[in-house]
């Protein structure tokens, strides 16, 4: 008690208490999953694990409960849509550059970054964060890359079956299957010869019909490689095969066979006498050839120049009196060129060497072929001719007659054995075989010449020389006989 005051009073005291606390807004999750295929185009909208959409919410009343959305540290990779919001919001979140969504690129394969939901007050604006991550999703979207655009392959022509030509390799980003690389066509023209392993590459091949250096000595080729194992994105490189030379060709004489003929001396030919063989290998030992005689060499005393072919005498030949064909028989030698490969080809000719009477039994034939045909049929020719003439017939050369282009003028050396028959009913057959039946028909063999009518001219001009000499003779003898009786 109080002295001089009421004894009591009770007053009651009403308080209202006003909640005008600002709250700030609130994600309903503190973290959102969510994935997108890499390069998606603009706009394209994150798929969101769950099924619940993003939601931001803010409860308070006016500005305090208004509020603004941004992505912090997200590279601007994405936007936020809608951007602005009151109370409640879904959001979206969308592709804004997709050059920032590359799968092969990312270490991570995903992109982590912040949703920032704060209020739109001027003064200390509330603010809520969640976490974002981002899962990259592949896609094809790399094709396969060979190691070489071009493959460089040197392949022996004479290469085995089975033999590699080379491993082609192919590799691409993409994950999983979209990176399998499949090798599925080879192109070009030796393709069918060869075989491309799918899964290793190799180029391996299966048969080495056709290849010849000689004929053929390059190809381009063509390989395919596809991603998702065989049947996605394709890419292609070439593959250059350069066929390496193989010793498969022999040497090959120009002439099926050569013939000379010794000066009187016996020391040297009366034209020089080369022979050459032509060997269709590349450059180098497998064309290189080297001359020898390897038979016929009579009295050990003919030379061949091994490099050129060129055959000499290192000595006169001396004749035999004792022999029937004056001495000196008809001389066979046998030469051979060899190359210097492996395994080393060769091929051998006839060199038939003749004396000197040989010459006088020279004969030109007039006939109604080209110098071109005339030598294309060389061996035709001769076999027509030894049947003609009932000897054999050495053609020696062929030459224009009278700058005509139908006809040409063959030479021939010809040998007559002790005894010859001519069948004169066969003559027809004969020539038509020559010549063909148009030959025949329009133009008949022009005429024989015969070198020996040389010596019949030079004997006739002896003749009138003698006559003349026994006319002077006779007229001085008459001059003398007068003075003496006068
Ligand atoms: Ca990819
Ligand atoms: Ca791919
Ligand atoms: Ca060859
Ligand atoms: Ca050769």
């Amino acid at each position: 008690m109080v002295p001089g005051l009421p004894a009591s009073s009770t007053a009651t005291l009403a308080v209202v208490l006003v909640n005008t606390e600002n709250k700030p807004p609130r994600f309903l999750s503190r973290r959102y999953v969510g994935s997108v295929e890499e390069n998606s185009p603009g706009l394209t909208p994150i798929l969101w694990e769950g099924t619940e959409a993003p939601r931001v919410v803010d409860d308070d009343q006016g500005k305090n409960g208004s509020f603004e959305l941004f992505l912090e540290d997200d590279g601007g990779a994405f936007s936020v849509q809608p951007s602005r919001g009151m109370n409640e919001l879904n959001f979206a979140l969308l592709v804004k550059d997709p050059t920032k969504l590359d799968y092969e690129t990312s270490d991570t394969k995903y992109i982590e970054f912040r949703i920032v939901a704060r209020e739109t007050a001027s003064v200390r604006p509330l603010s809520a964060t969640a976490e974002i991550r981002v899962r990259l999703l592949d896609a094809n979207d790399n094709i396969p890359q060979f190691s070489h655009e071009i493959y460089n392959v040197t392949l022996p022509e004479d290469a085995s079956v089975g033999t590699t030509l080379v491993k082609i390799q192919a590799s691409d980003e993409d994950s999983g299957s979209y990176g399998v690389v499949r090798y599925t066509a080879v192109n070009g023209p030796i393709a069918g010869n060869l075989r491309l392993d799918p899964v290793s590459g190799e180029l391996t091949l299966l048969s080495g019909e056709g290849l010849d250096r000689e004929r053929i000595p390059e190809y381009t080729l063509t390989v395919e490689a596809r991603d998702d194992q065989g049947k996605g994105n394709r890419n292609m490189a070439e593959v250059h095969v350069t066929l390496a030379d193989a010793n498969d060709n022999a040497p090959l004489f120009l002439q099926p066979r050569y013939d000379a003929v010794l000066n009187p001396d016996m020391r040297n030919f009366y034209e020089p006498l080369r022979v050459q063989a032509y060997d269709a290998d590349g450059p180098g030992p497998n064309s290189d050839i080297t001359y020898e005689i390897v038979n016929g060499n009579y009295q050990e005393k003919f030379l061949i120049d091994s490099q050129t072919g060129e055959l000499s005498l290192q000595a006169p030949l001396v004749p035999n009196p004792e022999t029937q064909d004056h001495g000196l028989p008809v001389i066979t030698l046998t030469v051979r060129a060899h190359d210097q490969g492996v395994p080393v080809r060769f091929a051998t000719v006839k060199v038939q060497v003749h004396n000197q009477e040989y010459l006088n039994r020279s004969i030109s034939f007039i006939i109604p072929l080209s110098v071109k045909k005339a030598s294309e049929r060389r061996q035709e020719l001769e076999r027509g001719f030894s049947a003609l003439t009932g000897a054999h017939v050495n053609l020696h050369s062929i030459a224009f007659h009278n700058s005509s282009t139908q006809k040409s003028v063959v030479r021939c050396w010809v040998s007559y054995p002790l005894s010859s028959t001519v069948d004169l009913s066969n003559m027809d057959a004969i020539i038509r075989s020559m010549f063909g039946q148009d030959h025949y028909t329009s133009s008949k063999v022009e005429s024989i010449s015969r070198s020996s009518f040389d010596v019949v001219f030079w004997l006739l001009i002896a003749l009138v020389i003698l006559m003349i000499l026994a006319i002077l003779a006779l007229f001085f003898y008459c001059c003398c006989v007068r003075s003496a009786e006068g």
